[in-house]
């Protein structure tokens, strides 16, 4: 059985974590996920400190299980989250598009774990130094805000660049991708896309069949002129942003274009008007399954893989 460094640090049973999407990953999969041995991770998103605190109330109902709450630095409601993670004893906190550095200290004194997103070498040093437990290197495989890197080539830099456990993230989504970034010396995976399709995940039903049928071009970057990078299906929206993004359109008007676009693809699976968010390895995503199967066969596919790598050695 597969087990890291993670899984005594953070008590959890698999070394697998499930991304923090924004408006998608709810108390409902954040449950599934830790109850299948992962790390299930609540998304703050761009929402306010109350949804957050009544998705942390959701999944400890359902789980006993570690939980964490992902905060997105960006969100106007960062700060009033920072210390709601600490009241509500959540267990690890991870961070992304940004730098959490006057966060880190607190979280730490609460005995939280903290385990920043970076998509660079530089800040992966940052961290290790201002005290983080973990790093995700997210490479720009992802899906939503992405760096410049793809993940072959960030992770191992980033295990070159700390001490810390990595986990890597961006374009894994089998046990295949799994076992090759434990080969670039990750101690852990996190996958978002591949649990869009998890039976828990909550989204519109248009949304999940977009992922189980797209192929591998599917997903194009929009967004890079205002400086955030997002990664998405090639759906009329995403054609229409490229176009005004190349265009020319003013840039208060490119930004109240994507205003809401997020939501009205997950709750409304508005295949014109919604951006809906994916990852390259969107077309490596097959079927519907539940959280806990997801996890065991990536686990199990990973273990295959790592078995059969000695045939390599003659
Ligand atoms: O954060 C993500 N993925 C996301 S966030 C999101 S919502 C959003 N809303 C508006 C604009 C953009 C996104 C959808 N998907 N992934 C983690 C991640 N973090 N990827 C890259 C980074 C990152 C980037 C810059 C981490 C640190 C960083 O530091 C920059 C600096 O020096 O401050």
């Amino acid at each position: 059985m597969i087990k890291s460094e993670l899984c005594s640090l953070l008590g959890i049973e698999y070394p697998v974590f499930q991304g923090g999407m924004a408006w998608i990953a709810d108390g409902k999969l954040a449950a599934a996920v830790s109850n299948g041995g992962g790390l299930g991770i609540i998304a703050a998103g761009n929402a306010p400190a109350e949804y957050v605190k009544e998705q942390i109330k959701i999944a400890r109902s359902l789980t006993d299980k570690p939980i964490g709450v992902n905060i997105m630095l960006l969100s106007p409601y960062a700060d009033d989250i920072a210390p709601l993670v600490i009241e509500e004893k959540v267990e690890v906190v991870t961070t992304g598009a940004g730098n959490p550095s006057k966060y880190i200290k607190e979280w730490n004194a609460a005995g939280i774990k903290v385990i920043p997103v970076v998509a660079s070498v530089a800040m992966a040093k940052l961290m290790t130094r201002l005290g983080a437990s973990a790093l995700v290197a997210e490479g720009g495989e992802s899906g939503g805000h992405v760096g410049e890197l793809t993940t072959m080539v960030l992770v191992p830099q980033v295990c070159d660049a700390t001490t810390l456990p990595v986990i890597a993230a961006g374009g894994i989504a089998d046990g295949r991708g799994a076992a090759a970034a434990f080969m670039l010396g990750a101690s852990g995976v996190q996958m978002g896309t591949r649990f869009l399709s998890a039976e828990e995940c909550t989204i519109h039903p248009v949304y999940k069949e977009k992922i189980v049928k797209a192929g591998d071009l599917c997903t194009m970057v929009t967004g890079k002129r205002l400086g955030h990078p997002v990664r998405s299906l090639r759906t009329p929206f995403s054609r229409e942003y490229s176009k005004a993004e190349y265009g020319g359109m003013p840039d208060d008007e490119l930004e109240a274009l994507a205003t809401g676009a997020l939501r009205l693809a997950v709750q409304e699976g508005d295949n014109e008007k919604g951006c809906f968010l994916a990852g390259q390895v969107a077309s490596m995503v097959k079927e519907v399954q539940p959280a806990a199967e997801i996890i065991r066969d990536v686990i199990s596919g990973a273990e295959t893989v790592l078995k059969g790598a000695s045939t390599w050695l003659g």
